[in-house]
């Protein structure tokens, strides 16, 4: 699939966007998460059938961060401002029964060649052979979303019909005008755009987290697609 003027293909039957939107729902409560373990290939992940959400994105996006924010806690997933500290695709127990589970950022340049080429081939392979995978959690810089990584990942989603929920994360960082122009760009861009919804959000103050936290706790108790 390519993209064509800033558009992905319109290849899906329903889009449900709710950017920039203040939705009143009941709130979520949030996620209660403990560490359960870490895995450098497919072959090492856990061997049951719980269903995962996996949180993937660019290096430095705020993958941890917003694991942090969803499970009220600091120190749950490891945070860094260095780029490419998660390094393990790391398994997160919840009080859901389902799995959150932290993927190592894309696009760390400073990592050695081989060090990339095996990251990737764990991530590659979890993503597309991981039958527990029930849903993603893109999460993207807000000031600059739509990265080729992004793209990517949510064509593979649409052709996969993977349910997929978009943070546009670090809204902190932006006034709202600016905010609200990334937001419309990125809603055009997943017009049409199967069973993918798009939050501002901010792993830092919380914004979006009563929208994530519900779409969140809907995909660890849905396991239709795992
Ligand atoms: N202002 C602001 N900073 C954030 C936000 N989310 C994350 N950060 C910061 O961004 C940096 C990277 O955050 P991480 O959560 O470690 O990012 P990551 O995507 O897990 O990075 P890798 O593990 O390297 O792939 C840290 O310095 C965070 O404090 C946010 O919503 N607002
Ligand atoms: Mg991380």
């Amino acid at each position: 699939m390519t993209q064509r003027d800033g558009k992905l293909s319109p290849l899906s039957r329903r889009a449900i966007i709710a950017t920039g939107l203040r939705i009143h729902m009941p709130k979520t409560p949030q996620i209660e998460a403990s560490f359960l373990t870490s895995a450098d290939s497919l072959a090492n992940c856990p061997m049951d059938a719980l269903p995962e959400v996996a949180f993937a994105g660019r290096s430095n996006a705020g993958k941890s961060s917003t694991l942090n924010c969803l499970t009220g806690s600091r120190n749950l997933a490891r945070v860094s401002k260095t780029p490419g500290r998660t390094q393990l695709i790391n398994f997160f127990a919840t009080n859901l029964g389902g799995r959150l589970v932290d993927l190592p950022g894309y696009g760390y340049a400073k990592a050695s060649k081989s060090r990339q080429k095996s990251w990737g081939k764990a991530v590659d392979d979890y993503l597309e052979l991981r039958s527990n995978l029930n849903a993603v959690v893109l999460v993207m810089d807000i000031r600059h979303p739509l990265q080729p990584f992004d793209v990517h990942m949510i064509e593979w989603g649409i052709a996969a019909e993977m349910p997929m929920l978009i943070l546009m994360n670090k809204a902190d960082k932006l006034k709202q005008g600016a905010r609200i122009a990334a937001a419309r760009s990125v809603d055009s861009a997943l017009d049409g755009a199967t069973e993918t919804l798009s939050v501002m959000f901010s792993a830092k103050t919380g914004l979006g987290s009563a929208e994530a936290l519900e779409v969140v706790t809907g995909f660890l108790l849905d396991s239709t697609h795992a």
